[in-house]
């Protein structure tokens, strides 16, 4: 163990799956706590996936990180978020072939109604949520209502893929470093309504409309490309975003915990405060910044009327989703 620091907590569900094969070594080697900061690792599963889940602690182990204080290995929600600082929940039923949307919203909203309630129930009192497992936002909504005890500022979504997922497309288009493409907002649903805003972001500071003049691609190939990206990934490699979902998680967190750069923003799903008009409770994609304890939307951006459109079509599917769960939140 190194430094003085008292271990964190760190859950992560779905723990065995295909993400957490990326992602648990990102966090023990430091890359969402940083150089400084020991971390226990709560691994939460499914009851058949313990054996594949002790092979990856086996490899945890063989890495001999310096920072990773300990780890558990469960199957019962209560154990696996107890006294957590982070709860990552990225395990969720997949949607089988024949399965409706309406289908896969029940299927979750069983698993994430009572982890919401073992979070409320056991996690530490400064805990905080990232749901990435799909569909994220109304899985995140169905959690968080069943924690009434929790504040709803501590729950996340996971729309930091798409944003960036934009910012190299953009990047790809202007021919400019990645680094030079900030202030990218995804708004609304992490699914193929998303409206991924290149109106608002910049290169190099300038707005990336007077950088880039094809517009007929930043307002259609482009949002098409990023709606449809996990979809054309799934295609070329047989399998859905991995890696990449797991550096999102990473940039997610890190970006809650640590101040916003001046000026800039990240995606993040929030609950709505009634922001943009978006109605309240919604767990929607804004533009977030943080000060490294508070995040607020980003007030003030302007849409256009397509923009507005788009975000209304989001916001309707959301709504949709929301009235699917109405079973599984308590009213
Ligand atoms: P995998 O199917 O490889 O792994 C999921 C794991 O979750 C499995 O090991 C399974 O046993 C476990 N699990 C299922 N129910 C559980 C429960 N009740 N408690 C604990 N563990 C449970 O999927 P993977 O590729 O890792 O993806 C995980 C989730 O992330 C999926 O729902 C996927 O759709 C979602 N994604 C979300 C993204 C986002 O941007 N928000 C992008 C990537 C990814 O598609």
């Amino acid at each position: 163990m190194s430094g003085g620091h008292a271990p964190i907590q760190v859950t992560v569900t779905g723990a065995a799956g295909q993400i957490g094969y990326s992602l648990l070594f990102r966090i023990a080697s430091g890359q969402m706590f940083g150089p400084d900061q020991p971390i226990v690792l709560r691994l939460l599963e499914v009851e058949p996936a313990m054996k594949s889940l002790e092979g990856v602690a086996m490899e945890l182990d063989d890495c001999a990180f310096p920072l990773l204080a300990g780890m558990e290995l469960t199957s019962k929600a209560e154990e696996g978020f107890e006294g957590a600082n982070w709860v990552l929940l990225v395990g969720a039923a997949p949607r089988k072939q024949g399965m409706e949307r309406s289908d896969l919203l029940t299927v979750n909203g069983s698993i994430f109604g009572p982890q919401g309630m073992a979070i409320q129930k056991t996690a530490a009192s400064d805990v905080r949520i990232l749901v990435v497992g799909n569909p994220c936002n109304t899985n995140c909504y169905i959690a968080r209502m069943n924690a009434p005890e929790l504040p709803a500022e501590r729950w996340f979504a996971m729309t930091r893929l798409d944003e960036n997922r934009a910012r190299t497309q953009i990047a790809l288009k202007a021919k400019v470093p990645v680094a030079a493409v900030t202030n990218i907002g995804v708004w609304g649903n992490h699914s193929t309504t998303q409206y991924p805003d290149a109106a608002n972001a910049r290169i190099a500071g300038l707005p990336v409309f007077e950088v880039i003049s094809d517009h007929g691609w930043l307002k259609g190939k482009l949002v098409e490309t990023i709606q449809k990206r996990g979809a054309s990934v799934i295609e070329a490699r047989g399998a859905s975003s991995a890696a990449s979902a797991a550096n999102a998680v990473i940039g997610s967190v890190v970006s809650i915990r640590e101040p916003t750069p001046w000026g800039d923003w990240h995606s993040l799903a929030v609950v709505s405060h009634g922001e943009y008009g978006v109605p309240e409770g919604l767990q929607f994609g804004f533009p977030v910044r943080s000060d490294g304890e508070h995040w607020e939307v980003v007030p003030d951006l302007h849409h256009d009327d397509d923009a507005w459109k788009r975000i209304r079509v989001t916001t309707q599917e959301l709504l949709q989703e929301q009235e699917m769960v109405k079973g599984l939140v308590p009213s």
